[in-house]
């Protein structure tokens, strides 16, 4: 898998507590997204602060954390050809007034602070993002094809299972 085909997205609370979440997960299927990673989450505070460090000197910044923190969201690694552009066009403008029709943040945003989605903004942020939320992501595709500690991991395995043997052959005496 190319990390180049990923991105980072996530239901904001607005959508999940107005119960979009299956609405919007069929826009994301019919759209050639294939979902790598799902799941419900409260976001803490401190991860929500590295989320959106970016946005530290923005007016809206303490206000954005408390949205994001304050109720359930979805997050997901999507794959597709040109994931971020894609799903950035899919998810629309910011300012669900703006978005164009037929655009997530259109059909189910409230207004810009509530607007249904995130959407990663390059590759580089969408890596940063999927490894802040879903590390296993990477241990598991990107490791994948290397063979080089895979002896390393058989010695531990057959060195747990000959401890458990000898636990085991005592139980038994
Ligand atoms: P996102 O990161 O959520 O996909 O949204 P975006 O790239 O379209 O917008 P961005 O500039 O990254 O802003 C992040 C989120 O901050 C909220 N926001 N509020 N009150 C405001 O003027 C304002 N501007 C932005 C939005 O919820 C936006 O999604
Ligand atoms: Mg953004």
């Amino acid at each position: 898998m190319e990390s180049t085909k990923l991105t980072f997205a996530m239901i904001k609370p607005d959508a999940v507590a107005a119960k979009h979440t299956g609405k919007i997960i069929d826009i994301i299927e019919h759209n050639g997204f294939e979902i790598i990673r799902m799941q419900k989450v409260i976001i803490d505070e401190g991860l929500a602060e590295e989320f959106y460090a970016v946005h530290k000197e923005r007016p809206f910044y303490r206000e954005l954390i408390e949205f994001v923190i304050s109720a359930p969201v979805i997050i997901m690694a999507l794959h597709k050809e040109n994931a971020v552009n894609s799903w950035r066009e899919l998810i629309g403008a910011t300012d669900p007034a703006k978005a164009a029709e037929g655009t997530i943040r259109n059909s189910f945003g409230t207004n810009v602070g509530n607007n249904a989605v995130h959407g990663s903004d390059s590759s580089d942020t969408a890596l940063a993002e999927l490894e802040l939320f879903f590390p296993d992501l990477f241990e598991y595709d990107f490791n994948s094809d290397d063979d080089s500690d895979d002896d390393d991991s058989d010695d531990e395995d057959s060195d747990e299972d000959d401890e458990c043997d000898d636990e085991c052959d005592d139980d038994h005496e």
